[in-house]
């Protein structure tokens, strides 16, 4: 049986009243630890049954982000190191991996916004897209060190993320411009850098971000402005070291417009797009900054992939994340 709460956490995480990868890898860990507390199983292969159950309803919620997959991976695999221990330490593995994960993630935001402020400098614009919690922790940051920033944010059609952003830099006190995402070229040459985050990091260095990312990056690259991505290592896509493609969401036509105002309209809403790596300058992980092809180093590093292995088996030997 899985709990309403549980549920309530995926269709949260499916209608994005939680979003961003980082808070859905965190919602997803909480909701694996709340399984693991609520648990009436009387066996530990029933709990295991049990935990499998709950994944697989956390991964049918949105497929982008890999940050979801690899928190579920990460706390499936304490699980899998504890086979044939009894029902109660097996609960207990899951609760601490889960809270692992967590304290890890909370961490890693905090780290990138510390080595990633060291790239900032002062009187930089910079310009953000999204809501991303990784850009926004350097931002601020290099704020509170002292450095005079500004900062233009788009309003992320659409469903309005820049808008969180703009409301969190506004609180801080930052200087906030907010604009709308056709007007980046036309403010580019404003800005001395743009920061994004990251749903995905392919092992090329591809960047999964929130659509228009790419067209920022193009802008960016166009009029020589620095384009910089802040991600955990968790958003490092193990599949894509054998060539799988990031699926990219799309969303109800109902986010753009009312359908039923005009029978027969098509609709596109991709949430996403992938930011070549030629357009990225550099990636702050919580490890450091990394240039965009350095992504294969870190996934097979995590994974401890050698070339020529299954990747089937990627989570089996998953290196903790800090
Ligand atoms: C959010 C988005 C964010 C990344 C990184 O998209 O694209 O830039 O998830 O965010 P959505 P963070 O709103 O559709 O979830 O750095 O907070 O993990």
């Amino acid at each position: 049986m899985v709990s309403d709460r549980i549920e309530k956490i995926a269709k949260d995480i499916k209608t994005m009243r939680i979003r961003g990868a980082g808070r859905i890898a965190r919602a997803a860990a909480s909701a694996l630890k709340m399984a693991a507390r609520e648990s009436q199983a009387k066996t530990p292969a029933e709990f295991s049954a049990e935990m499998e159950k709950v994944s697989k309803i956390l991964l049918e919620t949105r497929p982008t982000a890999v940050s979801l997959p690899n928190a579920v991976r990460y706390i499936l695999l304490g699980l899998k190191q504890a086979h044939g221990a009894d029902l109660w330490t097996m609960k207990k593995v899951v609760i601490s991996r889960a809270d692992e994960f967590i304290r890890n993630s909370i961490e890693a935001v905090k780290k990138i916004g510390e080595i990633g402020a060291n790239r900032i400098s002062d009187g930089d614009v910079i310009l953000t897209h999204c809501n991303s919690q990784c850009a926004l922790s350097i931002i601020k940051t290099a704020f509170r060190q002292g450095k005079r920033i500004e900062v233009f944010t788009t309003e992320s059609r659409p469903v309005w993320q820049g808008r969180l952003s703009a409301k969190e830099l506004l609180k801080e006190g930052i200087p906030t411009t907010l604009i709308i995402d056709s007007a980046v070229r036309h403010f580019i040459r404003d800005v001395d850098k743009v920061i994004v985050g990251a749903d995905s990091i392919a092992a090329n260095g591809a960047v999964v971000n929130k659509i228009g990312t790419s067209s920022i990056a193009l802008a960016a690259h166009e009029a020589r402005v620095l384009f910089f991505v802040a991600a955990e290592t968790y958003k490092f896509h193990p599949e894509t070291l054998v060539g799988r493609l990031v699926e990219i969401e799309e969303r109800d036509p109902n986010e753009l417009i009312n359908l039923k105002k005009y029978p027969g309209l098509k609709v596109r809403n991709p949430a996403f797009d992938v930011t070549p790596p030629e357009y990225v300058d550099l990636i702050v992980t919580e490890r450091g900054i990394i240039p965009p092809y350095a992504a294969y180093a870190i996934i097979q590093e995590i994974f401890e992939w050698k070339p020529g292995e299954r990747t089937s088996h990627l989570g089996d030997k998953l290196r903790p994340l800090i």
